[in-house]
């Protein structure tokens, strides 16, 4: 039997918070077991908002040291820079003459990020979730694992590679439409310090946010003085974001159900889950730091890490395009 195919992208700060470790970078460490994982750092998503060129070069770096350090493992699973393998920029591309223009204005992430920019909102943002579309469809990925923001994204690529095989594909499914994989426990961590709003790399607040590099003091810093609500009941309610969240996080970080932390702490108060809570965040991510530092300080080797995944990604990818460009018509036919 072969295995899934399972691809997801993940950006290129170095500013890894606990929601992207838990909603997506922890998924991509199990999914290892599971199937054939394809993990890309996606630097040409970067780019369509304010960046700095030198800072983009050393944050990729700083990612790539954080999912090794995290536990991908380059011979078990391809893991590759977006911009080395140039079959996602030509199928973006070729996808967008089967994108709805006014879908793109619709999406969430494009109208939040597009009042964040102070100078130019560039179209590149608005073809952002085509290039997305590209970076799975390409690999005829079958699973995508995802945080719950994700969820927009993941439809508008299902129904791009719906719509290419009914225009294109004569019967046959030349694209796979996937299917995201959504954490039970841990899609969407909420910002310490209001938490009805995510945390997020852009929008959250610095208190409110932890770092996947922060160190014991400033993780227990913060968890500690997380915003809680009104009682004293360590219980989930949709009154009570701030709780719910932490016990949303010690679920996730244990691997436990939230009903199992609910009953733990059911005589406890606010102070006993928050020690707890960042007693148990400080060992999970202790050993991630630890190894990043020594995994960071060889960029030769994680430069020939990625171009390794580069070359077996393309090779993938290849395939894809040829089969895309033959079905559209375009392009030579020896190709
Ligand atoms: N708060 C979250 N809880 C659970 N999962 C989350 N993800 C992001 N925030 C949370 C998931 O992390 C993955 C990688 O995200 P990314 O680095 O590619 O995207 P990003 O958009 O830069 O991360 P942020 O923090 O979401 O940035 P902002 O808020 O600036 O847009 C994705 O799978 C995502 O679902």
């Amino acid at each position: 039997m072969s295995r899934i195919r399972i691809f997801s992208g993940i950006q290129p700060t170095g500013r890894k918070h606990l929601g992207n470790y838990i909603g997506a970078i922890a998924q991509y460490i199990s999914s290892q077991e599971r199937g054939e994982g394809i993990f890309c750092i996606v630097d040409l998503h970067a780019i369509t908002v304010a960046y700095d060129p030198a800072e983009l070069r050393a944050r990729l770096y700083d990612t790539t040291a954080i999912l090794l350090a995290a536990g991908l493992d380059p011979g078990r699973c391809i893991l590759f820079r977006q911009s080395d393998v140039h079959e996602h920029t030509e199928l973006t591309w070729l996808l967008s003459s089967v994108t709805e223009l006014g879908r793109l204005q619709r999406m969430h992430q494009f109208r939040d990020k597009s009042i964040a920019q102070r100078e130019l909102v560039s179209a590149g943002l608005l073809l952002y979730p085509v290039l997305q579309a590209a970076d799975v469809l390409a690999y005829r990925a079958e699973e995508v694992p995802v945080g719950e923001d994700q969820r927009e994204h993941l439809e508008l690529m299902r129904d791009v590679a719906r719509r290419f095989n009914a225009r294109f594909g004569d019967g046959k499914e030349v694209l796979v439409v996937p299917e995201h994989r959504i954490p039970e426990v841990g899609a969407r961590i909420m910002d310490l310090q209001d938490p009805t709003r995510k945390m997020s790399t852009t929008g959250g607040s610095e208190q409110g946010t932890v770092y996947v590099l922060d160190e014991a003091k400033a993780i227990e810093k913060k968890l500690k003085s997380a915003v809680t609500d009104s009682g004293s009941e360590v219980r989930r309610d949709p009154d009570k974001p701030g709780v719910s969240n932490l016990i949303e996080i010690l679920a996730a970080v244990r691997g436990a159900s939230p009903d199992a932390i609910e009953a733990e702490f059911a005589q406890a108060r606010y102070g006993e889950l928050k020690t707890a809570v960042a007693a148990a965040v400080v060992d999970y991510l202790a050993p991630v730091r630890e190894r990043f530092q020594e995994l960071r300080a060889d960029e030769a080797a994680l430069e020939s890490i990625l171009a390794g995944g580069a070359e077996r990604a393309g090779a993938i990818a290849a395939q894809t395009l040829g089969d895309v460009r033959q079905r559209m018509g375009v392009g030579g036919t020896r190709r």
